[in-house]
């Protein structure tokens, strides 16, 4: 990717991709084709055939999805997979029919086996059962890699899927029916601490253990594969290998462990609860990231530090309110 390259970012108001077009101009990269859902629905393969014939974009960045935290996930499981497989196919198909030099669709690592060995490598991607509660967005996201790997091979293109693990960050979704447990928690945890209340609810059992990258180092690394020589991008998106890298911070923590971090971030003296008809998920998903480290990048954020960048967002979402 040059500076004036035409960078298409698919999701662009997102969680991932508010943060990537960050990514992408604080790097100088000024020719963003941006289109907001009003204007362009990635589920019509009309529209976006469209769209793709005139803009022409160089490279893609596919951060458009229909996500959400376990609840949802567990409640609508129709809508999770029929949008994220029309998504998928509609941009990445014509990504190809257009020429596209390197396109990067970002998935999760509910991609994984439930059982996974830890921490899971990108070899360990169907060796065995999924999680019940993500099922269908995970078998989205698992198409969406061999999507690109069929492409890969047939059509000689260079699409990679990258894996993030749990995301927080600006612009996160904090409907507590919806949401991600660490956005969740920030609200329960600002709201009890308003109201004076002695205790705050959490879901499941607090046992699962889980990993948390901030929104911005997630797409900076997601910019530094998108600018790797063309012999190192091969390494990852050629033919004949799975087009697949995970992204994550290394370090995983205990739900109950991250009440405690939420709570102390906000000043809440307060303790917590847990709601057992709400279910654990995955017990564990730590994501091996050396492959991403061996070719030379780091997170920055710490999760402390994120949390208290998160709440900050937070707030000042709440006043504008
Ligand atoms: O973040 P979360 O919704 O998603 O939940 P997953 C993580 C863990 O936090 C689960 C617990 O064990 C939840 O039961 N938890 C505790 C809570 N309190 C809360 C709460 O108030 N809200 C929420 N949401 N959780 C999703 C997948 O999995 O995450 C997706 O369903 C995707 O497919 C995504 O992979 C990253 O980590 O369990």
């Amino acid at each position: 990717m040059e500076s004036a390259s035409r960078i298409y970012v698919a999701g662009h108001s997102g969680l991932a991709g508010s943060a990537l077009v960050r990514a992408l101009r604080a790097a100088g990269f000024h020719n963003l084709v941006l289109r907001s859902h009003a204007e362009l629905e990635l589920r019509d393969a009309r529209a976006v055939a469209d769209f793709f014939a005139r803009e022409r974009p160089e490279h893609v960045f596919l951060a458009a999805a229909k996500a959400g935290g376990i609840l949802a996930n567990d409640r609508y499981p129709a809508d999770f997979i029929r949008d994220n497989l029309a998504i998928e196919l509609n941009v990445v198909c014509e990504a190809a029919r257009a020429g596209v030099r390197r396109l990067l669709l970002l998935g999760s690592s509910c991609i994984y086996p439930r059982d996974c060995p830890q921490p899971m490598q990108e070899a360990h991607l169907l060796t065995g059962p999924l999680e019940a509660t993500n099922r269908a967005y995970a078998v989205a996201k698992i198409a969406g890699i061999e999507l690109c790997w069929s492409y890969n091979r047939q059509h000689g293109t260079r699409f990679l899927a990258a894996m993030p693990t749990n995301l927080f960050g600006p612009g996160d979704q904090y409907d507590l029916q919806t949401s991600h447990v660490l956005p969740a928690l920030i609200r329960k945890v600002h709201e009890a601490k308003a109201r004076g209340e002695r205790t705050v609810t959490v879901w499941g059992s607090g046992r699962p253990r889980r990993e948390f990258l901030y929104s911005d180092d997630m797409a900076e690394a997601c910019v530094f594969l998108m600018r790797l020589s063309e012999a190192a991008f091969a390494g990852l998106a050629a033919p004949g290998v799975v087009p697949l890298i995970n992204v994550g911070a290394g370090k995983d923590l205990s739900i109950a462990e991250l009440a405690v971090l939420v709570g102390e971030a906000l000043g809440y003296e307060g303790g917590f609860i847990y709601d057992a008809s709400k279910p654990d998920g995955t017990p564990r998903k730590l994501l091996d990231t050396s492959r991403l480290a061996a070719l030379g990048w780091r997170p920055r954020i710490g999760l402390r530090a994120g949390i208290a960048l998160a709440y900050r967002d937070f707030l000042a979402r709440e006043s504008a309110a």
